[in-house]
């Protein structure tokens, strides 16, 4: 039988490799890693594959879920000082307390939340970067895009 994915998964904006170091989880800081990530931006979130794209459209049929994040009470900055590297920002996820929130807000113009999407979302941060300026440029612009297009707190 055919599951039919939520529409937002379906209006996928943007997609391509960056590199990816994810430095802190629900709030606890990570040893930074960094590694290339297939990524997946929609108009409501972010997906994080390990693999390639081919690899992650062959794992989504069975069911495997990649890292996610919801974009409502997401926020973006360059991070200049958080690595040697070039061309680097920064994305952090509102603690779960003010997700909450925000998840009310985003009930109320018509999107709908369950509880269970509201408690993966918490204290991450995640670095990503490319060495070619206008690819981190577009990526940077559209995922801000798409963050402010989302109610705020
Ligand atoms: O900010 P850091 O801790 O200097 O980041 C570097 C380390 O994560 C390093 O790994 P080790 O923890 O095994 O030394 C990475 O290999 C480097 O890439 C990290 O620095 P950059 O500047 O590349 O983000």
């Amino acid at each position: 039988k055919d599951v039919i994915p939520p529409l937002e998964q379906l209006m996928v904006e943007k997609e391509g490799y960056l590199q990816k170091a994810k430095i802190a989880d629900g709030g606890k800081k990570l040893r930074k890693n960094w590694s290339t990530s297939w990524i997946v931006l929609s108009s409501r979130r972010i997906e994080f594959y390990k693999e390639s794209k081919q690899q992650a459209l062959s794992n989504m049929k069975t069911g495997h879920k990649p890292e996610s994040v919801d974009l409502c009470g997401a926020h973006i900055e360059w991070a200049k000082e958080k690595s040697s590297r070039k061309n680097v920002f920064q994305m952090k996820i509102s603690r779960t307390r003010e997700v909450m929130k925000l998840a009310q807000d985003c009930t109320s113009i018509g999107r709908t939340r369950t509880k269970s999407q509201i408690t993966t979302v918490s204290g991450n941060e995640f670095l990503l970067q490319s060495d070619i300026d206008f690819i981190i440029l577009d990526w940077f612009h559209a995922i801000k895009n798409a963050i402010d297009r989302l109610p705020k707190d």
